[in-house]
């Protein structure tokens, strides 16, 4: 017996339900490995299609060519814009420069991207709640040339001065803290009472479920394991949520970057992982996990997802 099984003997790893790939993340990878069938190799790719590592390379292996500027696309090119969405700029760019172009565009980020537009003729400014610099801030932003406003947190709110306190409305990020978002809400409904809010909340079921299964998870382990890459917003928001419930947590984008001292000595490791992060990788971090000598698996039960998204005209028929 080695030394880790006498410590780990009793350990239990607690699985969260739901984890991992979301519709968008499903069907924006769908969208790149029949393009690149449709049309063979290289296929352009603007951004990480998903901010995951080993999402990436494995299509960087299959095919795909990731840039962040259009101008890197040769002329004649198939370009996909991927699951975080783009600016009206870029679109435009593109159609100007006669790429072919396929939208892996989330659904749901669509769906905030036509409330932009809508509003915007409606005369309204727009408030977005979002992290800057991160693409789909960009992209949304971008559905209007002027009266967007981003706010990060409630000090943003605080010194936002808007011209017509009648006519403002706002929008989120997809993948934000949920509990980070109402807060930024109330301030955003206390300082301007009549401004408009979206239909449906603009955080996603997935963002919503994912930190729901944490919430659920977390109290009831030593320390939480969270799949996902340093770029991957929505998986941050795991980390930190568990985090904030007490528990010490770290995100992993691979098994070989488990501390075995994180686990030492626990008798419940939580793990999850982020809507880009597939379920091999979670798969991977339970076998290291048992090679640590952990011995005891429990899924946990929570919300089973049905949910899937067509794909774009032109690739939609069986690959
Ligand atoms: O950083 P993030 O959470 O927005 O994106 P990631 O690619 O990690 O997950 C999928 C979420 C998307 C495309 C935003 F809706
Ligand atoms: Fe779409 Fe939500 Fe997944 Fe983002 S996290 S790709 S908005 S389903």
């Amino acid at each position: 017996m080695s030394i880790a099984d006498t410590t780990l003997a009793e350990t239990e790893i607690l699985l969260a339900q739901p984890r991992g790939f979301c519709a968008g993340v499903d069907r924006a990878i769908e969208i790149v490995e029949r393009a690149i069938k449709l049309h063979g190799s290289p296929i352009y790719v603007r951004h990480e299609i998903v901010h995951n590592v080993y999402v990436v390379e494995d299509l960087r292996k299959k095919g795909a060519i990731f840039i962040e500027r259009l101008e890197e696309v040769p002329a004649g090119n198939t370009v996909i814009f991927s699951a975080h969405g783009v600016s009206k700029a870029v679109r435009s760019e593109a159609e100007s420069r006669g790429l072919r172009v396929y939208d892996a565009t989330c659904p749901l980020v669509t769906k905030v991207h036509i409330e932009v537009a809508k509003m915007r003729q409606d005369g309204f400014d727009i408030v977005m709640i979002g992290h800057k610099g991160h693409p789909e801030v960009e992209g949304t932003m971008g559905q209007a040339g002027e009266g967007m406003h981003l706010v990060e947190d409630i000090a943003d709110v605080q010194a936002l001065q808007l011209a017509d306190p009648e006519r403002i409305a706002f929008v989120t990020q997809t993948t934000l803290s949920v509990d980070d978002a109402a807060e930024i809400i109330g301030a955003l409904k206390a300082k301007y009472p009549s401004i408009r809010e979206p239909k449906k909340q603009d955080i996603c079921y997935a963002t919503q479920n994912r930190q729901d299964a944490v919430k659920f998870m977390a109290p009831q382990c030593d320390v939480v394991i969270v799949v996902g890459s340093p770029n991957s917003s929505n998986s941050n928001r795991l980390r930190e949520l568990a985090e904030k419930l007490g528990v010490p947590s770290y995100m992993v984008d691979s098994p070989d970057q488990i501390d075995p001292a994180w686990v030492e000595g626990k008798r419940r490791i939580g793990v999850t992982a982020g809507a880009s992060a597939p379920e091999v990788l979670a798969q991977a971090v339970i076998a290291r996990l048992r090679e640590l000598g952990v011995r005891n698996v429990r899924a946990l039960d929570g919300i089973e997802e049905n949910i899937a998204f067509p794909l774009p005209r032109g690739l939609g028929l069986p690959a």
